[in-house]
């Protein structure tokens, strides 16, 4: 049976940063840390820092914005990570607060109660706990019914999420599947590192998934196919995890936070993108120039600006690929989601378009969807 998609949902943290507030505080923090260290820094025994700044994040990566959890803590040149208190037990985690909103947007643009809802799947890159599953807490938040799990493949987590999402509903498992993706980044970037400090960001989406021949809405995607695929690589990793305590390493080393080989992945990862894209429109019979619009994985806007010349000889930011990362930077897996729910609306019945992920892992995930 035919799967659309039905409707889409944001949720837009309570705090943004703009690259001047970043580099300020980043500035300070480096200023702070090179007179504390001056001695070890005049013997040779430690290097120094060095500025960041909002030209060359601008420029290397197109990012002039991030929204976040918390600001306070990001910018307090003592701390240099948010503030985000725990909560008990017995309340609502912040990931499930925030993918609770985004769906319910979404189930509203989908004509649909959260009641509705039979399968979640809470896809991100990282998850606020070990277990219960997010998802599970995140069905109860908001009363849908049936069963939910999590799900991480890094940036790529809701392109693969929407294939399990797609196959649930087409094999009948599945009447109406969520698809969430709350995405703290904040929580787990080093805001210390000026190689890496300017380009994430918090957000949560939400995709509602449901056969085609019992969506009420009045907008939906055909989902023509989806295509996934992974080649492993070390050069976006995190350390952080469970064995930590086994291994007798602490939180606080470098490794235990985003870290990527930033050259090596543009080179890399560029490629296997448009490659990849190329391929499975040419599966469905599709050529590249077919495509009204490719709503791509938001990293970095020069990255994007490769795969779009090399699939149709268009410009990133361009109506055919919009570019969303000047607001919202990189946001890992909800960054195509985003784009999609915000640059769907001027598209007409028929159209052709492709949403796409590209991230760590290496993970590329593709969605093919037409509008009805
Ligand atoms: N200010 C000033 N100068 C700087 C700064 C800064 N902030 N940072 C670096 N520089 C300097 C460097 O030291 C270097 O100096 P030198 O030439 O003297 O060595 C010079 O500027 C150039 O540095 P780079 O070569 O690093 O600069 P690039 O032009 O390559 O830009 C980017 C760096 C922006 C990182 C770029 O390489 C890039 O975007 N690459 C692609 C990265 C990407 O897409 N990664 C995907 C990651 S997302 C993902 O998969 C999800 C992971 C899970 C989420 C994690 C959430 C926390």
């Amino acid at each position: 049976r035919d799967v659309v998609i039905t409707g889409t949902g944001l949720y837009q943290p309570p705090h943004q940063i703009s690259n001047a507030e970043l580099v300020e505080a980043f500035n300070a923090y480096v200023d702070r840390f090179n007179a504390e260290h001056a001695a070890d820094i005049a013997a040779g025994r430690q290097e120094a820092l060095s500025h960041s700044s909002v030209e060359f994040i601008e420029k290397a990566s197109g990012i002039k914005n991030r929204y976040v959890m918390d600001k306070a803590g990001v910018l307090d040149p003592m701390r240099m990570y948010p503030r985000i208190p725990a909560r008990a037990d017995d309340q609502w985690s912040v990931m499930a607060e925030m993918a609770v909103d985004a769906a319910k947007k979404a189930c509203e643009q989908a004509g649909r109660a959260a009641s509705d809802i039979d399968a979640v799947y809470c896809a991100a890159a990282n998850m606020q706990r070990a277990y219960p599953a997010m998802a599970c807490e995140i069905q109860a938040a908001l009363g849908a019914k049936g069963y939910g799990f999590d799900m991480n493949v890094a940036c790529s987590s809701a392109t693969f999420a929407i294939e399990q999402a797609v196959n649930a509903v087409r094999c009948g498992s599945a009447q109406c599947a969520l698809v969430v993706n709350p995405e703290i980044t904040s929580a787990h970037l080093e805001w210390r590192d000026r190689d890496c400090h300017f380009i994430f960001g918090d957000v949560c989406t939400a995709i509602l998934i449901e056969p085609a021949e019992s969506a009420v809405s009045t907008e939906r995607w055909t989902v023509l196919g989806t295509q996934l695929a992974t080649q492993y690589s070390n050069n976006i990793r995190n350390n952080f995890g469970f064995m930590n305590r086994c291994e007798d390493s602490n939180w606080t080393e470098r490794d235990k936070t985003f870290r990527q080989e930033g050259r090596k992945v543009f080179k890399e990862v560029v490629p296997l993108a448009a490659a990849h894209i190329e391929a499975h429109l040419g599966k469905l019979g599709f050529a590249p120039q077919a495509v009204g619009r490719f709503w791509l994985h938001q990293a970095n806007q020069g990255m994007n600006q490769f795969v779009i010349k090399k699939l149709v000889g268009a410009d990133a930011g361009s109506a055919v690929a919009p570019i969303i990362l000047d607001e919202w930077a990189n946001t890992a897996s909800a960054g195509s989601i985003i784009a999609f729910h915000e640059h769907r609306a001027d598209l007409k019945s028929g159209d052709l378009g492709v949403i796409c992920s590209f991230g760590a892992g290496y993970s590329i995930g593709s969605v093919i969807v037409r509008k009805q």
